[in-house]
């Protein structure tokens, strides 16, 4: 069986430019949770916050699109295809994977995947087409709006020519994409694969579905840090995000032999469906611990060397509660842990809100460096685990990042439509 590794990392988020800064802002307990009062448009909505990528150059960890893309890209692009176009630019340069051969460049695959794509290209077309009728609609509305031109325009940037798939589903996607592209890897289809999500949605009609779906924080208008709340008894909901993650998976002699860096070994990807519900979970947590009973025996692993676990948890009752209870479910008794503390367990989401087709990407990036760093990421705002109190009683890493080193993690998604996945990674 061919092994995948990962070796590039790159990074666009509410917490700034790159993965690494991501981190390192993530592990100093920083927030990249804003108010939009400033923008009118949100003004009518219930909720009015968001994690938002901060406008800047580059060099102060900001987005400024023309430091990125080529002249006249920014008119074809919509802006989910930018980020992950830097969020790729940053993982290649990482990894060090530049190729020119065409033998390299046929083996060289990318699968991006974005939850929702471009809703402001729908939203703007619709209106100007009500408005001015056929004439109106541009001939770049469709490129704009498909989902997989985020990764047609990386694999024409770069001319790779292995595969140029997409995922969509909904909150899994960006893990989604990692599992799948690593499988490609696994099958021959490819030798490295750029693989990841991104999205852009932070428009007033994504917040409006959202909060009348009632899946948004709306309580925290005025104190937008503290609104992200994973495994808090006051958690009410999620906060809308932006951004993009990118790996690059890579076959294990491939790498070892031009002398790679490896960051971890992907070992192990599980995939399953609630088939119960479109947006709740089930109580019992059955949907993510198939998925990470699959994770942890594709790759082979006794649930008792799980080190961490990196949280999907939203900060919504039913969800972070589900979700506690298949993690302890997997990873307490006679094959895990003794006692619940034992049980490393956070969630980014404190810090940088959801970032829909993006978070299980950028989460991957964040439980790939704390194998790396060995360091436990921080849930911020964690004040009073619980509701219901009893049930909440892992090492939830409240607020201060912990060091402890860290051999195997899974990294947890899941998303509306019931579908849940698992990655396992584990240091190499
Ligand atoms: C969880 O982290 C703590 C350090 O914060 C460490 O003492 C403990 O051994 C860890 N548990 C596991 C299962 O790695
Ligand atoms: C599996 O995925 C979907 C979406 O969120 C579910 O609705 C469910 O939340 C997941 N399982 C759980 C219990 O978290």
């Amino acid at each position: 069986m061919r092994r995948v590794v990962v070796t590039g990392l790159g990074a666009v988020t509410p917490l700034g430019l790159g993965a690494r800064l991501s981190w390192k802002r993530l592990i100093e307990g920083q927030s990249g949770v804003r108010s939009l009062r400033d923008r009118k448009i949100f003004d009518k909505l219930p909720s009015q916050i968001a994690g938002t990528v901060p406008l800047g150059l580059k060099e102060h960890g900001g987005w400024n699109a023309k430091e990125w893309l080529l002249p006249g890209d920014e008119r074809k692009m919509a802006l989910f295809a930018q980020y992950a176009m830097a969020a790729s630019m940053e993982a290649l340069d990482d990894a060090g994977w530049k190729p020119t051969k065409e033998k390299d460049l046929e083996s060289t695959g990318v699968y991006i995947g974005s939850g929702i794509g471009s809703l402001d290209d729908v939203v703007n077309t619709a209106l100007d087409y009500e408005k001015g009728g056929y004439k109106k609609v541009s001939p770049l509305f469709v490129p704009r709006l498909l989902i997989n031109l985020a990764a047609g325009h990386v694999s024409m940037r770069f001319g790779f020519k292995g595969p140029n798939h997409a995922a969509t589903t909904a909150c899994t996607t960006g893990a989604h994409a990692l599992g799948d592209a690593a499988r490609m890897i696994m099958f021959g289809d490819a030798n490295v694969m750029v693989a990841g999500g991104a999205e852009s949605c932070i428009h007033p009609l994504a917040i409006a579905g959202f909060a009348r779906a009632r899946s948004l924080a709306t309580e925290w208008n005025d104190d937008p840090e503290h609104a992200s709340r994973p495994f808090d008894r006051d958690r009410a909901g999620f906060v809308i995000g932006e951004g993009a993650g990118i790996v690059i998976l890579e076959e294990l002699e491939h790498a070892e032999a031009r002398g790679a860096r490896i960051y971890a070994e992907l070992s192990g990807y599980g995939i399953s469906s609630d088939a119960y519900h479109m947006t709740a979970p089930r109580e019992d947590g059955r949907g993510p611990l198939m998925a990470m009973q699959k994770a942890l025996s594709s790759a082979g692993i006794e649930p008792h060397c799980v080190d961490y676990v990196n949280a999907h948890a939203t900060s919504t009752l039913l969800g972070d509660a589900s979700e506690n209870t298949a993690v302890k479910k997997l990873l307490l008794g006679p094959f895990g842990q003794q006692k619940a503390s034992d049980i490393n367990f956070s969630s980014s989401k404190g810090a940088i809100g959801h970032l829909l087709g993006a978070a299980g990407a950028v989460e991957a990036i964040f439980t790939l460096l704390s194998i790396h760093d060995s360091i436990l990421p921080p849930t911020l705002n964690l004040d009073n685990p619980g509701n219901p109190m009893a049930d909440f009683n892992c090492n939830y890493v409240p607020k201060v990042a912990q060091q402890h080193g860290v051999d195997v993690a899974l990294s947890n998604s899941f998303g509306f439509g019931g579908t849940n996945a698992s990655l396992c990674f584990t240091s190499f």
